[in-house]
Protein backbone atom coordinates (compact mmCIF):
# COMPACT_ATOMS: atom_id res chain seq x y z
CA UNK A 1 0.00 0.00 0.00
CA UNK A 2 1.57 3.49 -0.87
CA UNK A 3 0.27 6.34 1.09
CA UNK A 4 1.74 9.71 -0.59
CA UNK A 5 1.59 12.94 1.33
CA UNK A 6 1.09 16.18 -0.72
CA UNK A 7 0.89 20.05 0.38
CA UNK A 8 1.81 23.22 0.30
CA UNK A 9 5.78 23.99 1.48
CA UNK A 10 6.29 24.10 5.32
CA UNK A 11 3.31 22.54 6.65
CA UNK A 12 4.96 19.76 8.13
CA UNK A 13 4.51 16.94 5.52
CA UNK A 14 7.78 16.14 6.25
CA UNK A 15 7.49 16.33 10.23
CA UNK A 16 4.77 13.69 9.67
CA UNK A 17 6.15 11.19 7.95
CA UNK A 18 9.27 11.41 10.50
CA UNK A 19 7.20 11.28 13.43
CA UNK A 20 5.44 8.45 12.23
CA UNK A 21 8.35 6.48 10.31
CA UNK A 22 11.49 6.95 12.90
CA UNK A 23 14.68 6.71 11.42
CA UNK A 24 13.06 4.39 8.82
CA UNK A 25 12.48 7.77 6.07
CA UNK A 26 14.83 7.46 3.09
CA UNK A 27 16.22 10.36 1.02
CA UNK A 28 16.73 10.13 -2.39
CA UNK A 29 16.02 12.24 -6.10
CA UNK A 30 13.30 11.98 -8.26
CA UNK A 31 14.06 10.54 -11.48
CA UNK A 32 16.23 12.70 -13.73
CA UNK A 33 15.96 15.79 -11.43
CA UNK A 34 17.37 17.37 -8.35
CA UNK A 35 14.30 17.75 -6.87
CA UNK A 36 14.68 15.44 -3.32
CA UNK A 37 12.48 12.69 -2.91
CA UNK A 38 11.85 10.95 0.43
CA UNK A 39 10.02 7.79 1.39
CA UNK A 40 9.52 5.43 3.97
CA UNK A 41 8.19 1.98 4.83
CA UNK A 42 6.34 1.20 7.97
CA UNK A 43 4.18 -1.38 9.24
CA UNK A 44 0.74 -0.60 10.35
CA UNK A 45 -1.69 -3.26 11.47
CA UNK A 46 -0.24 -5.79 9.66
CA UNK A 47 -0.02 -4.10 6.54
CA UNK A 48 3.14 -2.94 5.14
CA UNK A 49 3.01 0.85 3.84
CA UNK A 50 5.23 3.01 1.98
CA UNK A 51 5.10 6.59 2.61
CA UNK A 52 6.09 9.52 0.42
CA UNK A 53 7.23 12.79 0.46
CA UNK A 54 5.75 14.81 -2.18
CA UNK A 55 7.73 18.12 -2.99
CA UNK A 56 5.47 21.14 -1.74
CA UNK A 57 3.20 22.89 -3.99
CA UNK A 58 0.87 25.79 -4.14
CA UNK A 59 -0.63 24.31 -7.24
CA UNK A 60 -0.91 21.73 -9.67
CA UNK A 61 0.10 23.69 -13.08
CA UNK A 62 2.59 22.77 -15.22
CA UNK A 63 4.64 25.66 -14.55
CA UNK A 64 7.23 24.32 -12.03
CA UNK A 65 8.83 20.98 -11.61
CA UNK A 66 7.48 20.51 -8.12
CA UNK A 67 3.94 20.49 -9.25
CA UNK A 68 4.48 18.42 -12.04
CA UNK A 69 6.38 15.58 -10.14
CA UNK A 70 3.35 15.78 -7.43
CA UNK A 71 0.82 16.04 -10.70
CA UNK A 72 2.52 13.08 -12.70
CA UNK A 73 3.38 10.84 -9.51
CA UNK A 74 -0.84 11.10 -8.33
CA UNK A 75 -1.82 9.97 -11.78
CA UNK A 76 1.36 7.26 -12.95
CA UNK A 77 1.65 5.83 -9.58
CA UNK A 78 -1.37 5.79 -8.67
CA UNK A 79 -1.39 6.33 -4.66
CA UNK A 80 -4.20 4.07 -2.69
CA UNK A 81 -4.56 7.47 -0.41
CA UNK A 82 -2.87 10.70 -0.92
CA UNK A 83 -2.97 12.72 2.35
CA UNK A 84 -3.40 16.47 1.88
CA UNK A 85 -1.51 18.16 4.92
CA UNK A 86 -2.90 21.69 5.30
CA UNK A 87 -0.98 24.47 7.42
CA UNK A 88 -4.56 24.95 10.16
CA UNK A 89 -3.42 28.42 10.45
CA UNK A 90 -3.23 29.08 6.76
CA UNK A 91 -6.19 27.17 5.54
CA UNK A 92 -7.53 29.22 3.03
CA UNK A 93 -4.35 29.29 1.40
CA UNK A 94 -4.00 25.89 1.82
CA UNK A 95 -7.49 24.51 0.26
CA UNK A 96 -6.35 25.45 -3.34
CA UNK A 97 -4.76 22.54 -3.48
CA UNK A 98 -7.34 20.79 -1.42
CA UNK A 99 -9.44 21.37 -4.89
CA UNK A 100 -6.97 20.61 -7.08
CA UNK A 101 -6.27 17.46 -5.10
CA UNK A 102 -10.11 16.74 -5.61
CA UNK A 103 -10.55 17.47 -8.89
CA UNK A 104 -7.84 13.96 -9.59
CA UNK A 105 -10.82 12.05 -8.32
CA UNK A 106 -8.22 10.18 -6.06
CA UNK A 107 -8.48 9.07 -2.57
CA UNK A 108 -7.92 11.71 -0.88
CA UNK A 109 -8.12 12.35 3.24
CA UNK A 110 -7.10 15.62 4.84
CA UNK A 111 -4.37 15.77 7.57
CA UNK A 112 -5.14 19.74 9.44
CA UNK A 113 -1.52 19.87 10.76
CA UNK A 114 0.14 22.57 13.15
CA UNK A 115 -3.27 22.09 15.30
CA UNK A 116 -1.25 23.46 18.46
CA UNK A 117 -0.67 26.36 17.20
CA UNK A 118 -4.29 26.40 15.47
CA UNK A 119 -5.56 26.09 18.96
CA UNK A 120 -3.37 28.59 20.59
CA UNK A 121 -4.38 31.18 18.03
CA UNK A 122 -7.57 30.71 19.54
CA UNK A 123 -9.04 29.72 15.80
CA UNK A 124 -12.33 27.63 15.67
CA UNK A 125 -13.32 25.25 13.20
CA UNK A 126 -16.50 23.20 12.56
CA UNK A 127 -14.63 19.90 11.19
CA UNK A 128 -17.60 18.37 10.60
CA UNK A 129 -19.15 20.84 8.55
CA UNK A 130 -15.56 21.03 6.68
CA UNK A 131 -15.27 17.23 6.05
CA UNK A 132 -19.04 17.09 5.03
CA UNK A 133 -18.83 19.90 2.52
CA UNK A 134 -15.86 18.89 0.86
CA UNK A 135 -16.35 14.99 0.79
CA UNK A 136 -13.02 14.33 2.89
CA UNK A 137 -12.14 13.16 5.70
CA UNK A 138 -10.42 15.21 8.23
CA UNK A 139 -8.24 14.79 10.86
CA UNK A 140 -6.44 17.27 13.06
CA UNK A 141 -2.74 16.94 13.76
CA UNK A 142 -0.12 17.96 15.35
CA UNK A 143 3.61 16.65 14.38
CA UNK A 144 5.40 18.50 16.92
CA UNK A 145 3.52 17.08 19.92
CA UNK A 146 2.36 13.58 18.17
CA UNK A 147 -1.08 14.29 18.04
CA UNK A 148 -3.89 12.64 15.96
CA UNK A 149 -0.94 10.75 13.93
CA UNK A 150 -2.51 7.52 15.03
CA UNK A 151 -5.89 8.17 13.89
CA UNK A 152 -4.39 9.70 10.52
CA UNK A 153 -2.79 6.20 9.86
CA UNK A 154 -6.15 4.28 10.46
CA UNK A 155 -8.33 6.69 8.11
CA UNK A 156 -5.33 6.48 5.18
CA UNK A 157 -5.69 2.52 5.49
CA UNK A 158 -9.61 2.72 5.17
CA UNK A 159 -9.51 5.57 2.46
CA UNK A 160 -9.27 3.63 -0.61
CA UNK A 161 -12.36 1.39 0.77
CA UNK A 162 -14.61 4.51 1.79
CA UNK A 163 -13.76 6.72 -1.49
CA UNK A 164 -15.73 4.41 -3.47
CA UNK A 165 -18.71 5.69 -1.50
CA UNK A 166 -17.79 9.38 -1.76
CA UNK A 167 -18.40 11.72 -4.55
CA UNK A 168 -16.45 15.01 -4.56
CA UNK A 169 -19.39 16.77 -4.70
CA UNK A 170 -18.17 20.35 -5.39
CA UNK A 171 -18.79 22.33 -8.52
CA UNK A 172 -18.05 25.67 -9.86
CA UNK A 173 -20.16 28.51 -10.39
CA UNK A 174 -23.38 27.54 -12.89
CA UNK A 175 -22.05 29.36 -15.75
CA UNK A 176 -18.19 27.59 -15.67
CA UNK A 177 -20.20 24.01 -14.66
CA UNK A 178 -21.89 23.74 -17.43
CA UNK A 179 -18.80 24.79 -20.00
CA UNK A 180 -17.25 21.92 -18.29
CA UNK A 181 -19.60 19.54 -18.60
CA UNK A 182 -20.43 20.46 -21.89
CA UNK A 183 -16.62 19.74 -22.87
CA UNK A 184 -17.13 16.30 -20.97
CA UNK A 185 -19.93 15.30 -23.52
CA UNK A 186 -17.42 15.69 -26.20
CA UNK A 187 -14.47 14.25 -24.77
CA UNK A 188 -17.05 11.07 -24.48
CA UNK A 189 -17.69 10.77 -27.90
CA UNK A 190 -13.74 10.70 -28.69
CA UNK A 191 -12.28 9.23 -25.46
CA UNK A 192 -12.73 5.94 -24.32
CA UNK A 193 -9.64 4.77 -21.91
CA UNK A 194 -8.04 6.95 -20.26
CA UNK A 195 -6.22 7.03 -16.33
CA UNK A 196 -7.57 10.75 -16.23
CA UNK A 197 -10.67 11.28 -14.76
CA UNK A 198 -12.75 13.12 -18.03
CA UNK A 199 -13.88 16.00 -15.84
CA UNK A 200 -10.42 17.12 -15.14
CA UNK A 201 -9.40 16.32 -18.55
CA UNK A 202 -12.25 19.11 -19.49
CA UNK A 203 -10.35 21.52 -16.76
CA UNK A 204 -6.67 21.05 -17.90
CA UNK A 205 -8.12 21.65 -21.88
CA UNK A 206 -10.24 24.69 -20.66
CA UNK A 207 -7.01 26.11 -18.92
CA UNK A 208 -4.93 25.43 -22.02
CA UNK A 209 -2.73 23.32 -20.02
CA UNK A 210 0.01 22.31 -22.61
CA UNK A 211 1.40 19.92 -20.37
CA UNK A 212 -1.49 18.06 -20.09
CA UNK A 213 -2.22 18.04 -23.86
CA UNK A 214 1.11 16.22 -24.42
CA UNK A 215 0.77 13.62 -21.63
CA UNK A 216 -3.23 13.11 -23.06
CA UNK A 217 -2.12 13.16 -27.22
CA UNK A 218 0.20 10.70 -26.16
CA UNK A 219 -1.98 8.20 -24.14
CA UNK A 220 -4.99 8.50 -26.50
CA UNK A 221 -3.15 8.59 -29.95
CA UNK A 222 -4.98 11.63 -31.00
CA UNK A 223 -5.33 15.23 -30.30
CA UNK A 224 -7.92 16.92 -28.47
CA UNK A 225 -5.78 19.60 -28.03
CA UNK A 226 -8.44 22.52 -29.38
CA UNK A 227 -12.22 20.24 -28.33
CA UNK A 228 -12.51 23.08 -25.79
CA UNK A 229 -11.54 25.97 -27.98
CA UNK A 230 -14.99 27.25 -28.03
CA UNK A 231 -16.15 26.79 -24.16
CA UNK A 232 -12.87 28.77 -23.85
CA UNK A 233 -13.61 31.70 -25.90
CA UNK A 234 -17.19 31.28 -24.52
CA UNK A 235 -16.19 31.77 -21.08
CA UNK A 236 -13.52 34.55 -21.27
CA UNK A 237 -16.58 36.80 -23.45
CA UNK A 238 -18.48 35.96 -20.57
CA UNK A 239 -15.95 37.00 -17.49
CA UNK A 240 -13.29 39.32 -19.76
CA UNK A 241 -10.61 37.44 -18.33
CA UNK A 242 -8.74 34.40 -19.56
CA UNK A 243 -10.70 31.05 -18.71
CA UNK A 244 -7.50 29.77 -16.14
CA UNK A 245 -7.55 32.84 -13.67
CA UNK A 246 -11.79 31.99 -14.38
CA UNK A 247 -11.28 28.86 -12.72
CA UNK A 248 -8.74 29.95 -10.44
CA UNK A 249 -11.00 32.78 -8.95
CA UNK A 250 -14.01 30.64 -8.74
CA UNK A 251 -11.86 28.22 -6.64
CA UNK A 252 -11.33 31.10 -4.28
CA UNK A 253 -14.73 31.52 -4.56
CA UNK A 254 -15.79 28.11 -2.92
CA UNK A 255 -13.09 28.26 -0.33
CA UNK A 256 -14.56 30.96 0.88
CA UNK A 257 -17.89 30.06 0.87
CA UNK A 258 -17.16 26.91 3.17
CA UNK A 259 -14.75 29.10 5.28
CA UNK A 260 -17.30 31.30 6.00
CA UNK A 261 -20.11 28.45 7.17
CA UNK A 262 -17.22 26.44 9.16
CA UNK A 263 -14.06 28.66 10.09
CA UNK A 264 -14.43 31.49 13.17
CA UNK A 265 -11.02 33.80 14.01
CA UNK A 266 -11.51 34.57 17.89
CA UNK A 267 -10.15 35.62 21.01
CA UNK A 268 -6.13 36.88 20.25
CA UNK A 269 -7.58 37.71 16.45
CA UNK A 270 -10.49 40.43 17.40
CA UNK A 271 -8.96 43.25 17.64
CA UNK A 272 -10.52 46.15 14.74
CA UNK A 273 -8.57 48.13 12.86
CA UNK A 274 -9.45 51.89 12.54
CA UNK A 275 -9.27 53.87 8.98
CA UNK A 276 -8.26 57.15 9.33
P1 LIG B 1 7.16 20.36 4.86
O1 LIG B 1 7.85 21.39 4.03
O2 LIG B 1 5.72 20.31 4.57
O3 LIG B 1 7.82 19.03 4.81
O4 LIG B 1 7.24 20.90 6.37
P2 LIG B 1 8.23 20.45 7.53
O5 LIG B 1 7.93 19.08 7.99
O6 LIG B 1 9.63 20.70 7.10
O7 LIG B 1 7.81 21.45 8.69
C1 LIG B 1 7.97 22.85 8.54
C2 LIG B 1 8.15 23.48 9.92
O8 LIG B 1 6.95 23.37 10.68
C3 LIG B 1 9.23 22.81 10.76
O9 LIG B 1 9.90 23.81 11.49
C4 LIG B 1 8.43 21.90 11.68
O10 LIG B 1 9.12 21.68 12.89
C5 LIG B 1 7.18 22.69 11.91
N1 LIG B 1 6.00 21.84 12.17
C6 LIG B 1 5.62 20.75 11.47
N2 LIG B 1 4.50 20.24 11.99
C7 LIG B 1 4.13 21.02 13.02
C8 LIG B 1 3.03 21.02 13.94
O11 LIG B 1 2.12 20.17 13.89
N3 LIG B 1 3.01 22.00 14.87
C9 LIG B 1 3.97 22.96 14.95
N4 LIG B 1 3.84 23.89 15.90
N5 LIG B 1 5.00 23.01 14.09
C10 LIG B 1 5.10 22.05 13.13
K1 LIG C 1 10.64 22.54 4.56
MG1 LIG D 1 9.44 18.52 3.58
Amino acid sequence: MNIAFAGNPNVGKTAIINAIAGSKLKVGNWPGVTVEKKEAEVEFKGKTITLTDLPGVYSLSPYSIEERITRDFIFEQDPDCIVNVIDSTNIERNLYLTLLLMETEKPLIIALNMFDEFKKLGYEIDLEGLSEMLGVKVVPTSAIKREGLQKLMEISISCPKEHKKLDYKLRYDGFLESEIMDVVKKLKQHVINTRYPLRWIAIKLLERDEYAKEKLKKELGMDISKLADENIKRIEERFGDDAETVLAESRYGIINGILKKVFKKTKKDDYTITEK
